[in-house]
């Protein structure tokens, strides 16, 4: 086989060096939007990117661009990229691959065949985990299809108490301004990203073509009863959130256990007020994530939930606050994009197999105003959204390979 277009340590030292920025334990990643190393990433980003000859651009978001202008500026651009900021904590790779991967392909492109016809673009993502802030989900690029309301910045309070226009003030950047960062410049958009889930390693494929990206919807349920002593109150005398909580965390996960692959359902984050050992607790605040890729199998794993939900809390005299954080229905990948990265794994001679994205990504977003297509490359165990997440350079750099030539393909023909 030919060596790869990038060579694989280097991919492991700008991976390494990004994770510095962060770092959580020996391997693991703490990086949230606009935060002091948030800042220092973004900073290294665009160094690297000037670095690459690139010409470098920060938006009213913070959102970081690098351009390899090309001969036609009326074309729409060909944009790759992906996310800079992580769970909290996180690995090293989920989104910074992405943002990795759109530089170092970018400066292949240019050293190998100079100027392209249209304008491709690499965008380092500000943020996509809403780990600061329970609702941002896909801050940078709402912001790139205009798609954040006007009162979001102040309205939006972090974990930490800060709004996110406060901690957009933190990193230098005006929440006003976000309306600057639209864009309707953008023609296609290719997102590079680890899988982060099993099926790559268990089928022996370095990389994935994804044409579907599941849909869900995330939702924060908050069941009040009555606080009361653990000792004296009667089981039947209780109004007691925590009894409802777990009936339903059992009820959704199971639901979705029982409608089977590809749904899932996850109950991630719990909050019991008081937390204590003999109250019986006033209130119990938990995150339902539910997704599937299948519209009408979303429709029903949705439906199933909010009907238990419902009843749960009625039937145990709960107050019940229902609160839809985050919607989006399954988008479909552009088959022509689709085809031309298929083509690009041919032709770098990467085995590669097409597959439906579990996870949520940037690339939905963009789905409203461009030509959407994604690049998977394995995940080791498929462990993410955790310090454990791995992935070998060798499969990175195939899949950058795949990257570039179906980059070449989109932008450098007439
Ligand atoms: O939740 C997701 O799928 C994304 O990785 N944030
Ligand atoms: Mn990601
Ligand atoms: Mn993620």
């Amino acid at each position: 086989m030919a060596a790869r277009w990038i060579d694989p340590e280097r991919i492991e030292s700008a991976i390494a060096a990004l994770a510095g920025h962060g770092a959580h334990g020996e391997t693991g990643v703490a990086r949230l939007v606009y935060s002091p190393e948030w800042v220092a990433a973004q900073d290294q980003v665009a160094a690297w990117m000037a670095e690459a000859g690139l010409r470098v651009e920060r938006d009213a978001v913070g959102n970081i661009w690098a351009y390899l202008d090309g001969r036609d500026r009326e074309a729409a651009m060909v944009v790759t990229g992906s996310h800079v900021d992580s769970q909290n904590p996180g690995g090293r790779f989920d989104g910074a691959l992405g943002v990795i991967a759109g530089i170092m392909a970018l400066s292949e492109l240019r050293e190998r065949f100079g100027q392209p016809e249209r304008t491709l673009a690499a965008v380092s993502l500000v943020e996509e985990e809403a780990s600061r802030f329970p609702t941002a989900n896909f801050w940078g690029s709402r912001a790139i299809i205009g798609r954040i309301a006007a009162e979001e910045p102040k309205r939006l309070r972090g974990y930490d108490g800060v709004t996110m226009a406060e901690a957009m003030r933190d990193a230098g950047l005006d929440a006003a301004r976000i309306p600057e960062a639209k864009r309707e410049d953008i023609g296609t958009f290719v997102e590079l990203h680890i899988e982060q889930g099993p099926f790559l390693e268990r089928e022996n494929f370095p990389v994935g073509v994804v044409e579907a990206i599941t849909g869900y919807r995330q939702y924060l349920v908050t069941l009040e009863g009555a606080a009361n002593h653990a000792g004296t109150t009667p089981m039947d005398m209780r109004r007691d959130p925590m009894a409802g909580a777990a009936e339903i965390i059992g009820g959704v996960v199971d639901t979705a256990h029982r409608m089977g692959r590809p749904c899932v359902t996850t109950v991630g984050r719990v909050n019991v007020s008081p937390n204590e050992r003999a109250v019986i607790p006033r209130q119990v605040a938990f995150t339902v994530d539910a997704r599937s890729p299948l519209p009408e199998q979303r429709e029903t794993l949705l439906a199933r939930h909010e009907a238990l939900i419902q009843e749960v809390a009625e039937r145990r005299d709960l107050r019940l606050s229902l609160r839809v954080d985050s919607d989006r229905g399954p988008v479909r990948c552009d088959p022509e994009t689709v085809a031309v990265i298929a083509a690009a794994a041919e032709a770098a001679g990467v085995p590669a197999m097409t597959m439906t994205s579990g996870a949520v990504h940037d690339a939905m977003q963009m789905a409203e105003i461009a030509r959407i297509a994604m690049i998977f490359v394995r995940s080791r165990s498929g462990i993410s959204h955790s310090p454990d997440e791995f992935t070998a350079a060798e499969d990175a750099a195939a899949g950058i390979e795949v990257l570039a030539r179906a980059l070449h393909t989109l932008a450098y023909r007439p």
